[in-house]
């Protein structure tokens, strides 16, 4: 059967170049650099990768996927004038690069770990078992009446059938379109309608922390909104039976009609892979939609150098496929590369505390990837839920989605790695489809500090840029986070909306793809993420990233987390607003302001003294946050203005009853 079903294979397999750094010559490290002349070291490959774009990127493209028919162009890329294309004229399926080359090699390894939300249920899918279930669906999709340039919706939390949806889709050339399981009916539906799908792909109810979630429910209430829906597959991750509609079609019989054997559509490098909506603070989502070739190549590489992942390792990253981190380092990166990877299905917090320590024991995962919000919280439980399990099998440990602030830091590298696990902080974007700034522990001569995301990736040119739009080559400086040149991982444009794309990416600094972000450049070149530009602070004229206040509080024993805010002030500008995930004594509230704050502040903007009795403060028990783990800070703003009836686009928010809650506890305050 699988020789009957596997995808033609053309190219190199992977075994010949995922293989363990050694240490030793720069070719080793990058099989590639025997192609390269004049790049003896890590800089060289670097520079290269900048510098000499065609050779570089043309050369791994073609060693690193296989491809259907071969690129004649690298690339076509002008930011200037909005134009990014990679890989022309290439075809390849992407499903392929990440099944059928593998199970050529090694059927029986074991593509994907589902970490069940129960602890000590996980199941392990191998290679050919992926194929076969990805083949089955893409199938029932194609039996379905879905189309190559068809959208899909998939609404499921982590599980074996999401990934296999995934790589369906892929596989028949329709575009799959992720919401987070948990999102609601009304943030369901306007992604559905936006994206003009007519598939849904769900579960009955997901489990997650113990706590069963209604999703097909919501999927039939967000129905209501979305009459252009011809179908919602629904598969049964529990044994509780749900009402079925006409619309409704069974889906884990379905798959069991079909064959095992899906003939994989080639498609070309610019064909549309995915959409993925990440929310705007006002404005709609924003439906960013990665290509092909360059996104896989990207996310692959990324994740073979960032985590210096060898054949053989487990990589757990506990991100919802529902965010871009899941897409890249659950699904794409590791399966492109022929590796073993988690799917996780539960909370750091279920049954307890140490959930995340006792699945790294288990599992033996050798790189664990999380997020800071995780480890902030984790880090209050102590350190006894960590050192109960054995974490000898971590190699290196990954954080994503917010700045991490020092104190995070020292202890997910002192006593979750127990200092000889060098920590990537990794900074990058939905836009971005990969990691962009981020130290390489792959490299030996790199070096890591505390609480920095270090420096540019292959192919990456950070810039800073002031608010004239002065590019500022020197060191010692703070601006807006550009990139100067077009990257293959980059997104090509939003969904339906290419000016949307220009004006909120390419136009702000013409000829630069614009972040969003703040950036600090330290003396010695390395890169350290202040926060998003608007949440800013403008005190008196200085500009204070959010990121660095929120550090100084931080480390302050009695506070979880913190968010700090600016908001209008008639003297100074804008004001200051802390909030506390925790509660905490107003007298050490002083203490800190005074001690940490303050000196912080007098440090960065010089005179600032007298600002401590002007600092409201306000103590609450939880923080708004995104389902990936980011504080709204715009929401807090809000609420300290008294605008609590203008919130915005309030989709994206994980507890809706943790902004009721800061309402009221702001009230009282007042
Ligand atoms: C991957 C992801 C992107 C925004 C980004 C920035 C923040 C992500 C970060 C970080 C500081 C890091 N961000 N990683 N800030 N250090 N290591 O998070 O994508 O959900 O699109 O968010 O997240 O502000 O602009 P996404």
């Amino acid at each position: 059967i699988l020789e009957r079903c596997l995808g033609k294979l053309e190219g190199p397999f992977l075994s010949s170049i995922v293989r363990a750094w050694s240490g030793g010559s720069l070719t080793a490290y990058m099989p590639e650099a025997v192609a390269f002349p004049g790049s003896r070291n890590h800089q060289g490959l670097y520079r290269m990768s900048v510098e000499q774009v065609d050779t570089f990127w043309g050369t791994l493209g073609r060693n690193r996927l296989t491809w259907i028919s071969p690129f004649h162009s690298v690339q076509d890329c002008n930011l200037q004038q909005g134009r990014v294309a990679w890989f022309l004229g290439g075809q390849l399926n992407v499903a392929v690069n990440c099944l059928d080359r593998h199970v050529h090699r090694a059927p029986n390894k074991v593509a994907l770990i589902w970490e069940k939300d129960e602890p000590g249920k996980e199941v392990q899918i191998t290679y050919r078992e992926l194929l076969e279930l990805t083949c089955r669906l893409g199938n029932t999709l194609k039996r379905q009446g879905v189309k190559k340039g068809d959208r899909v919706t998939i609404y499921m939390p982590p599980c074996p059938l999401a990934v296999a949806s995934m790589l369906a889709c892929a596989r028949i050339g329709a575009i799959h379109m992720l919401v987070f399981a948990g999102f609601s009916a009304e943030a369901l539906a306007d992604r559905i309608q936006d994206a003009q799908s007519e598939t849904v792909i769900t579960v009955n109810q997901g489990l997650r922390g113990g706590r069963v979630t209604e999703l097909k429910q919501t999927v039939d209430q967000a129905m209501k909104w979305c009459p252009k829906v011809k179908r919602v597959l629904v598969s049964m991750r529990t044994e509780q039976k749900v009402p079925m509609s006409d619309l409704d079609v069974p889906l884990d019989e379905e798959i069991m009609k079909e064959d095992v054997c899906c003939e994989p559509v080639a498609m070309d490098s610019e064909d549309l892979l995915f959409l993925l909506y990440t929310s705007g603070s006002t404005g709609k989502p924003k439906g960013l939609v990665h290509s092909q070739a360059g996104y896989l190549l990207y996310a692959a590489l990324t994740h073979k150098y960032v985590f210096d992942y060898h054949d053989g390792d487990v990589f757990g990253c506990v991100a919802d496929i529902g965010w871009i981190t899941g897409h890249s380092y659950v699904v794409y990166g590791p399966l492109c590369n022929g590796g073993t990877t988690v799917l996780f299905e539960s909370t750091p917090l279920y049954p307890d505390p140490g959930r995340y320590w006792e699945t790294v024991e288990r599992l033996r995962i050798n790189q664990f990837y999380g997020a800071p919000t995780a480890i902030r919280l984790l880090l209050r439980y102590g350190d006894k839920w960590v050192k109960k399990y054995d974490r000898s099998s971590l190699k290196i440990l990954g954080s994503v989605g917010e700045p991490i602030n020092t104190e995070a830091w020292e202890w997910y590298f002192n006593v979750v790695g127990e200092a000889r696990c060098p920590v990537v902080d990794t900074w990058w974007q939905t836009e971005t489809g990969g990691i962009c700034i981020s130290p390489r522990p792959s490299d030996p001569g790199d070096e890591i500090r505390p609480g920095l995301a270090m420096r540019p990736f292959f192919g990456i040119s950070p810039c800073l840029l002031d608010d004239k739009g002065n590019v500022l080559t020197e060191n010692d400086v703070s601006g807006a986070l550009c990139i100067s040149q077009a990257w293959p991982g980059m997104a090509r444009t939003i969904y339906n909306d290419h000016k949307r794309f220009l004006e909120t990416y390419l136009t702000p600094y013409p000829g630069f793809f614009f972040t969003g972000d703040g950036v600090y450049r330290t003396s010695e070149g390395y890169y350290q993420l202040t926060g998003r530009l608007d949440d800013v602070i403008n005190i008196s004229g200085h500009r204070l990233g959010t990121a660095e206040v929120e550090d100084a509080v931080n480390q302050h024993a009695a506070v979880a987390e913190s968010a700090v805010i600016g908001y209008p002030h008639n003297i100074k500008g804008e004001g200051e607003a802390l909030t506390y995930d925790h509660s905490l004594h107003c007298v050490l509230l002083g203490i800190l302001v005074g001690g940490f704050i303050l000196r912080l502040a007098v440090f960065k903007c010089g005179s600032w003294g007298t600002c401590t009795a002007h600092v409201p403060l306000s103590v609450t028990s939880r923080l708004p946050k995104t389902r990936s783990g980011k504080i709204m800070r715009r929401v807090l703003k809000k609420i300290v203005e008294n605008k609590a009836h203008q919130l915005g686009d309030l989709t994206t928010l994980e507890d809706y009853e943790a902004v009721q809650k800061i309402i009221e506890e702001h009230k009282c305050l007042l």
